[in-house]
């Protein structure tokens, strides 16, 4: 880009990826899952740590796009991830960056008391997971991420708090424990966020790196089908109402 004074500014953004496979990844038009799963990708290039690294996804769309991708992966049962992750970092202690990705209803429903027990244990991992504020795979069900007053399929009329209970903030509460060296929440609704949640996901994995706990990134991401909305109406549903309930930031670094 040519600013005023005539020089040239140039910023790499992002380049091509050598550990992207061209594969026809199967999520639907709109969805954000692949994009958050490319900001992984990038951060760990951009950190030199891609080479050795194990993703270790559970079931659902959230972790599809490491299918396109050359890494080293696991994929486990709907719940554990980071149970299986915590045994992969064990068995190869230093020498490996073992993160998990995972579905809201994965990580916070099922898979709650692995992660909780995992993060009271401090495991030296790093759990990424994506809220789209339901079960995406299976047809948009209640998670429990579901904003109040949601429509989903199981909650027809709305979440209502009183019947369905009330929306599952977790970075915050994993911020209040002592195994936890991370924890934030960030979103790709737009540019910025994209490069702010970037951050957000190399601070984690150097947390990792650097030993001190188990580090904990939420990244907010659109889900527009189950949604029932065009993909740009799901973005700015993102904006004005998802981040409302879950705002963004960190909410734990500790050294
Ligand atoms: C033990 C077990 N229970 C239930 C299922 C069915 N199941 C598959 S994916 C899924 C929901 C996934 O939702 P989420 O974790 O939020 O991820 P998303 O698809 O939205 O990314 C469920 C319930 C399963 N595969 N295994
Ligand atoms: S169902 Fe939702 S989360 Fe799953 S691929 Fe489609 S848009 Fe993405």
């Amino acid at each position: 880009m040519n600013d005023k004074a005539g020089s040239v500014h140039k910023e790499k953004i992002y380049g091509p990826s050598d550990y992207k496979m061209d594969f026809p990844l199967p999520s639907c038009p709109g969805c954000g899952s692949p994009s958050a799963c490319k900001i992984i990708v990038e951060a760990l290039e951009e950190l030199g740590l891609i080479q050795n690294s194990v993703v270790v996804i559970g079931v659902g769309c959230a972790g599809m796009g490491f299918f396109g991708t050359k890494m080293d992966m696991a994929m486990c049962a709907h719940g554990p991830s980071p149970s299986v992750a915590a045994g992969i970092k064990h068995a190869n202690y230093d020498d490996v960056t073992v993160f998990t990705v995972q579905g809201d209803g994965d990580c916070a429903a099922i898979g709650a008391g692995y992660l909780i027990n995992s993060a009271a244990r401090g495991d030296k991992i790093t759990i990424f997971m994506f809220n789209n504020t339901n079960y995406g795979t299976t047809g948009g069900q209640m998670a429990p991420t579901t904003l109040l007053g949601q429509v989903t399929t199981t909650t027809p009329q709305g979440r209502d708090g009183m019947a369905q209970g009330y929306p599952l903030h977790v970075p915050e509460i994993l911020a209040t424990m002592k195994g936890v060296a991370y924890s934030a929440r960030g979103s790709i609704h737009n540019f910025a966020h994209y490069q702010r949640t970037k951050k957000y996901v190399k601070s984690a994995l150097q947390k990792q790196t650097a030993g001190i706990g188990l580090s904990f990134v939420e990244i907010l991401t659109a889900c527009p089908v189950n949604w029932r909305m065009e993909p740009i109406k799901a973005i700015r549903w993102i904006e004005e109402e998802v981040t409302v309930e879950y705002p963004l930031g960190e909410f734990k670094n500790a050294d």
